[in-house]
């Protein structure tokens, strides 16, 4: 019998690819240049599952292209908004994700970013290496100590509450958090910290936290949440942390914010024009800019690969994916 046929959109960690290869007549991007819209509809014709990930737009045109063989397309990564998940539903294409997997690792990288801005920890790296630095003083760069700040979440999905519990366990923050609907929390371990409290409004918690931090998935209702006016509601001290999706700032207003001092400090690990950034962000000594770096991890992102493989077997063998999105 022959094996399915596997498309996978990009370069994935060698033992990743490997399995791929053993159980899949299987096509690999041997140069990791992402697909282009026309690639991508060729891969639907081709492939009876894709393995794709963020740098793939997948569009109803994808799923409606004459000839489709794709039956699943698996994401490696726990975002889909990439895909057009109402085409997919449509077009009975299953997609999955990876959620689970790589929840600490992104948990960490916000944890990195909130003391990074707050220390002004890239601001100081780039100062010893311009070799400007020259020496101790009492009152050089000071940051702002975290110790007992409030630390507001904006989603409190999984991401979310290991923020939460890492900002009280490591930082001695307090903690609130808002989300349009109640958690979903499925173990104890998953929980958010005992004393972390819901805020009533998006408004109220941004004009009482000091550093916000954002992990709620790109909707079309989170789509710019972050504009000019949530930003003004913010304190002058405050500080904006996006390791969700770009899209949920309004990256234009954050230039604004940021040079009116309607904000202090942001730390950016997603970009609304992914992969451009804005230029006149890259000129605030007061921003950190990271290139998406959440679930970059060595050990993650085999977890992840694995997942996805996991969804896509199950998917081409007519089983239930554990990860169904659609
Ligand atoms: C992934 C992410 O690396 O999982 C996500 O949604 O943002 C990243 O951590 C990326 O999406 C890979 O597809």
């Amino acid at each position: 019998m022959s094996r399915p046929v596997v498309v996978v959109t990009r370069k994935l960690p060698s033992e990743i690819e490997a399995q791929i290869t053993e159980r899949y007549d299987a096509h690999l991007n041997r140069n990791d240049t992402p697909l282009s819209a026309v690639a991508m509809a060729d891969a639907m014709k081709l492939a009876d599952g894709i393995l794709c990930t963020v740098t793939d737009k997948i569009t109803a045109a994808h799923f409606t292209v004459p000839s489709r063989r794709t039956r699943v397309v698996a994401n490696f990564g726990v975002g889909v908004n990439h895909i057009d998940l109402d085409a997919a539903r449509t077009a009975g294409v299953i997609v999955t994700n990876t959620p689970d997997v790589l929840t600490d690792d992104t948990a960490d990288l916000a944890l990195a970013l909130i003391l990074m801005t707050s220390r002004r920890l890239g601001e100081g790296e780039r100062h010893v290496r311009s070799g400007a630095w020259s020496g101790w003083r009492p009152t050089h760069m000071l940051g702002r100590s975290l110790r007992g700040k409030v630390l507001g979440i904006v989603g409190y999905g999984r991401i979310g509450r290991a923020v939460a519990r890492r900002a009280v366990s490591a930082l001695g923050m307090r903690v609130q958090w808002w989300a349009p609907r109640d958690p979903v929390v499925d173990d104890a371990m998953s929980a958010g910290p005992e004393h972390a409290t819901r805020a009533q409004t998006l408004e109220a918690l941004l004009a009482t936290s000091d550093v916000v931090s954002l992990h709620c998935p790109a909707t079309p209702e989170t789509r710019h949440l972050m504009n000019a006016e949530r930003m003004s509601q913010m304190p002058p001290h405050g500080i904006l942390i996006n390791t969700a999706r770009g899209n949920v700032i309004d990256e234009h207003a954050l230039v604004h914010a940021l040079r009116e001092q309607v904000i202090a400090a942001a730390g950016l690990d997603v970009y609304e024009f992914e992969p451009t950034v804005l230029p006149d962000l890259r000129d605030f000594e007061n921003v950190v800019l990271l290139p998406h770096l959440g679930s970059a991890t060595v050990e993650t992102r085999r977890a992840m690969g694995e997942r996805a493989l996991e969804n896509l077997a199950a998917a081409l063998n007519g089983d239930a994916p554990r990860d169904r999105v659609v």
